[in-house]
């Protein structure tokens, strides 16, 4: 996987939008973001046929920006729509069990401990997610913030693993985020709640690591 797309990785789903979900995503696409995971989850949230119909929506817009498509969790749907990718967590199906039917698609994992860093590496995760960073709105099961130190700690155990920031990341924070050891950052409010997500995103993308 190129580590690349990480950069700019835009989550969302239905719950955390105010306006019309798609044009979220196309407003967010066509400033540039460079990755897009459907996370479709929590009160609220879409189920059945039209979740599924949601879904290929997302698609068929990340597929005209050439943007991969990543989906939270569903490994079914993930495997039914032939998305680019899926992320899961820790509770979620053996990673190992899927990497053996997803040949060949993107595997991203949230991780929270040096153990489950390392399983993840061994079990064929092409990337990690790492957070809350800081407090998040967006999660409401989320553990306590993190903040950079673990991130850090992560990055100096496994110098190469491509790493994505999650948890409160916004357009004055994501430099450090960066810094610390992230390739890149992961956000839903930000651009969600935005009140122009074209340069939202284009902050985004133009954070830097420092030094
Ligand atoms: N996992 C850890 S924090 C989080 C998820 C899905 C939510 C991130 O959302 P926000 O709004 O960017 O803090
Ligand atoms: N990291 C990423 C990239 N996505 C998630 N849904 C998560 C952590 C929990
Ligand atoms: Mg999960």
């Amino acid at each position: 996987m190129n580590y690349n797309i990480l950069s700019v990785y835009f989550i969302m789903g239905t719950m955390n939008c105010t306006k019309d979900p798609l044009k979220i995503l196309e407003e967010a696409l066509e400033a540039g973001i460079t990755c897009f995971q459907l996370r479709e989850k929590g009160e609220g949230a879409l189920t059945g046929s039209v979740y599924e119909e949601f879904a290929r929506a997302c698609q068929k817009m990340c597929l005209a920006y050439q943007v991969p498509f990543i989906i939270n969790d569903d490994v079914e749907l993930a495997l039914k729509l032939d998305a680019d990718g899926i992320h899961i967590g820790q509770e979620d199906l053996a990673l190992s069990t899927f990497r053996k039917q997803a040949k060949g698609k993107i595997i991203g994992v949230s991780v929270h401990n040096s153990r489950e860093m390392e399983q993840a590496i061994l079990s064929g995760a092409d990337y990690v997610g790492i957070g809350p960073i800081y407090k998040t709105q967006s999660k409401k099961d989320a553990k306590p913030p993190a903040g950079l130190h673990f991130l850090k700690a992560m990055r100096k155990q496994c110098s190469n693993f491509p790493i994505v920031g999650i948890g409160g990341i916004t357009e004055e924070n994501a430099s450090e985020v960066r810094s610390s050891g992230a390739d890149g950052v992961s956000v839903i409010s930000v651009i969600c709640h935005s009140k122009d997500i074209g340069q939202t995103v284009k902050n985004l993308l133009l954070t830097k690591k420092i030094n």
